[in-house]
């Protein structure tokens, strides 16, 4: 699979991230050179003759005529999405679970089954267990942390391979050449959820994934002002899913206005990951060091158990981490009450730092037996590290730690 690419045309060199992210698949000097692509704010497009039309619906022209299918500023998006993550197409949606559902209703018949990683988000959780399995499809929840579960785990009746990688709210890894590479032997689809990573640090379509879907509400937006979802993988599978999965059984289509603001995001997607990691990475340390903590998962932690796995797949660790305290979540909502510049809310990936408790709000959709099966502890935090002045941010998450008066580790040894 090929990425279209913009291209230096000095040397013929693939233009860079930063660089596809604010330029590609836009022409100013065919828009009257606005530098900004037009926005599109038209539900249908003019046919030139009753047989024009006839035509487009047949499929035997190409071009815009019903943006539930397709419009000229959702376009650019899709194609710089594509580029960014590596693919030969994409498709926009109106959230991310519109990217889920669109793409999951696509793949799957019922008969089939569908492997998934033990965590996923709480809607993709609730998505898969109580609709897809009420239409016949077979949902198996399969430890993907060790590939070789899923060699175990796959039959003739099985798909696709689902997974987020990290994972949401855990930020347990999956290999996702190792699980590609089984999947395959047996023609199975693998979709990757790349949310909490973005293409910027992780892109598993050149890892050997077939599809990649997003919340674009995230990172990729970047602003906590709009939700959207993106899938992007093969030609023909973006074409199914948006004639097939988003057309006739979603209708999750993303406002042109919308895209304008994904897009705005994309162009300084590569400046706020740099800072998103490398803030994240101090917090983490701080965390680590702090005598109320018991345990934090950030996959650039020397301790985190899949950090040489982190190393090998990804290229930063992401803005993401979850912590447990030693008091349970009795602290840990204490703990989040005393904060005054870190937000409590749900969501990620925003200029200001958020925290919530999965266990209460985004995995709430899981039962108390569910996430405990599931790897999802009650007592676990989840912190979306902002772009703030790092000490800012350090010195808040610091005051309201010291707030619950733990003594320091070393007398508690002592
Ligand atoms: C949250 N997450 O975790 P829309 N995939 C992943 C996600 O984290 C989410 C979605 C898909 C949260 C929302 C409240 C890994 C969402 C779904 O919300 O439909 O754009 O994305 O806090």
């Amino acid at each position: 699979m090929s990425a279209k690419s913009i291209t230096n045309s000095h040397n013929q060199r693939p233009s860079g991230f930063a660089t596809r992210a604010i330029h590609e698949a836009y022409d100013a000097g065919e828009h009257g050179g606005a530098l900004t692509p037009p926005l599109h704010q038209s539900s249908t497009f003019t046919f030139d003759t009753a047989e024009h039309g006839a035509e487009m619906f047949a499929g035997e022209r190409k071009g815009h005529f019903y943006s539930r299918i397709s419009n000229p500023t959702l376009d650019i998006l899709e194609q710089r999405m594509a580029s960014l993550e590596g693919a030969e197409a994409g498709l926009a949606t109106a959230s991310g679970m519109g990217a889920i559902t669109s793409t999951l209703w696509t793949l799957l018949t019922p008969g089939e089954e569908i492997i998934v990683d033990k965590t996923l988000y709480g809607c993709t959780f609730a998505f898969m267990r109580s609709g897809l399995s009420r239409f016949g499809i077979t949902i198996t929840h399969v430890d993907l942390t060790l590939p070789e579960n899923l060699e175990r785990a796959i039959s003739d009746k099985t798909r696709v391979v689902y997974f987020e990688t990290p994972a949401n709210p855990n930020m347990r890894l999956v290999d996702i050449a190792a699980v590609s590479k089984i999947a395959h032997t047996r023609n199975c689809k693998v979709v990757v959820d790349n949310t909490y990573a973005t293409p910027y640090l992780q892109r598993p379509i050149e890892l050997g994934a077939d599809l990649v879907v997003h919340s674009a509400t995230k990172y990729l937006g970047g602003h906590g002002d709009l939700l959207a979802g993106v899938v992007v993988g093969a030609a023909a599978d973006i074409g199914e899913i948006r004639l097939f999965g988003l057309k006739d059984m979603t209708g999750a289509v993303l406002a042109p206005s919308n895209a304008m603001l994904v897009m705005r995001g994309l162009k300084t997607l590569e400046v706020r990951m740099d800072r998103h990691v490398s803030t994240a990475g101090k917090v983490a340390d701080m965390l680590e060091q702090h005598r109320a903590v018991q345990k934090v998962y950030y996959p650039g932690l020397e301790s985190f158990e899949q950090h040489d796995l982190a190393r090998r797949q990804m290229s930063g660790f992401g803005g993401m981490i979850a912590f447990e305290l030693d008091g349970g979540i009795e602290e840990g909502i204490r703990m989040m009450n005393a904060l005054e510049l870190v937000q409590r809310a749900v969501s990620l990936g925003d200029a200001e730092s958020l925290i919530q408790h999965p266990a209460s709000m985004t995995h709430s959709t899981y039962t108390s037996e569910e996430r405990l099966e599931h790897g999802i502890s009650d007592g676990l935090i989840r912190l979306s590290v902002g772009l703030e002045t790092p000490d800012d941010i350090l010195e808040d998450l610091s005051q309201a730690l010291d707030y619950l008066g733990r003594p320091r580790k070393y007398e508690v040894a002592a």
